[in-house]
């Protein structure tokens, strides 16, 4: 048990449940940055049990001053910077706050943990969407960005503003560039989600087709409960790097629906539509992480097959649609 605390931002998303989950664990104090929202955020710490063991903090990415609070309060000795705006769609509507969230935000983030305390060790959640138009085959922390959406481009600033205060001074920041991971507790608008609740809906007779946009595309998908292990051994290295998070597997659209839908005895063919309507202005074709450097240093690797994640995200949704 470490008696450690931790801050993290995001902390009602997708892997700040799972983070949390893992620090408390491991006998950290859990703060979490809590943004004002008219709904009900708490669902993901709700369902893995741990809504009352995080102590949630009032604050916005955007709002340095409830930054520095929530760093003076938690007493933090590690910051996970996982808020964000994080659906690539989105970023076309929506393309200054998601600079504002995700570029400045993250600068805010690093402002705060400078000012208050620059012995805390800092992480980025930084993303595989800086490759974009992707350079090498398998991409690397070498490997030239090239981002193909305002998410990407974004989320670029992050990444070389946590490069820059750990060159500037001397802080212990990493930047984590993580492929995609996915899990029960993702966000509906994304695409594997999308898939494994519209199987249930349709298995259970209450929705007859799924409508998609480019089901060529391909993606790195892995378990996003053991990528929050990558970003937790981040931070306990003697120094702060850039670690690339994947599995080495890339796989089309297209073929996870098939997964999803044989997971229930379905075919996928009887009911997909493609939609132009989701197809994006400029796409990221293919992703395929090359995650050796995580592996040897870190000593992490995936655990959890495409198969098992998509069957798991399958009877999560199977179960809430019962
Ligand atoms: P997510 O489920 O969309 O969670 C995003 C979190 O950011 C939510 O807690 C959200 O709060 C919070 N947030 C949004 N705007 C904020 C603001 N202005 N101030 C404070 N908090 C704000 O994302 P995720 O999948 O967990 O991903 C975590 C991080 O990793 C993100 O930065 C994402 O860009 C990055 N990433 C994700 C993947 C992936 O495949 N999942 C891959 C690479 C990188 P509300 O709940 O109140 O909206
Ligand atoms: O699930 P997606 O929306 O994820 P995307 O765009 O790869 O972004 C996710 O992973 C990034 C890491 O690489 C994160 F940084 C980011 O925050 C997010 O978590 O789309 C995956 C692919 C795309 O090529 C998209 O065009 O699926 C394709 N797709 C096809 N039809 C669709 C759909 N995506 C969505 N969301 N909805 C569709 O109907």
């Amino acid at each position: 048990m470490t008696g450690k605390s931790a801050l993290i931002t995001g902390v009602t998303g997708q892997d700040g449940a799972y983070l949390s989950q893992l620090l408390l664990g491991k006998g950290y104090r859990v703060h979490g940055l809590l943004a004002r929202r008219s709904t009900d955020t708490l669902w993901r710490l709700r369902e893995l049990g741990i809504e009352r063991d995080v102590n949630l903090i009032d604050g916005d990415l955007n709002d340095l001053s409830s930054l520095i609070r929530a760093m003076e309060v938690s007493r933090a000795d590690e910051v996970y910077n996982l808020g964000a705006q994080s659906f690539v769609g989105t970023s076309w509507q929506q393309p200054i706050v998601t600079a504002q969230i995700d570029g400045v935000g993250a600068l805010n983030v690093l402002e705060a943990v400078r000012i208050v305390n620059a012995k805390a060790h800092f992480y980025q959640a930084s993303t595989s969407e800086m490759f974009g138009l992707i350079q090498a085959e398998k991409q690397s922390e070498t490997t030239p960005f090239y981002p193909r959406s305002p998410y990407g481009v974004a989320k670029l600033m992050a990444h070389w503003a946590t490069v820059n205060y750990r060159e500037s001074f001397g802080m212990h920041a990493s930047s984590g560039i993580l492929f995609n991971h996915e899990s029960p507790l993702r966000g509906i608008e994304f695409v594997t989600r999308k898939v494994t609740d519209a199987v249930a809906r349709i298995k259970r007779g209450k929705q007859s087709e799924l409508r998609l946009g480019n089901i060529d595309a391909k993606r790195d998908w892995g378990f996003a409960g053991d990528y929050v292990e990558a970003m937790w051994l981040m931070t306990q290295q003697q120094v702060g790097g850039d670690f690339v998070v994947a599995t080495g597997t890339t796989t089309t659209v297209r073929r996870m629906c098939e997964i999803a839908f044989e997971h229930v005895g379905l075919k996928v063919e009887d009911y997909l539509v493609i939609d132009p309507e989701f197809y994006r202005p400029a796409e990221v074709d293919v992703l395929l992480g090359d995650p050796a450097k995580a592996n040897t240093v870190l000593g992490w690797t995936p655990k959890t097959s495409l198969e098992q994640l998509i069957g798991m995200m399958v009877d999560a949704d199977l179960r809430r649609q019962s």
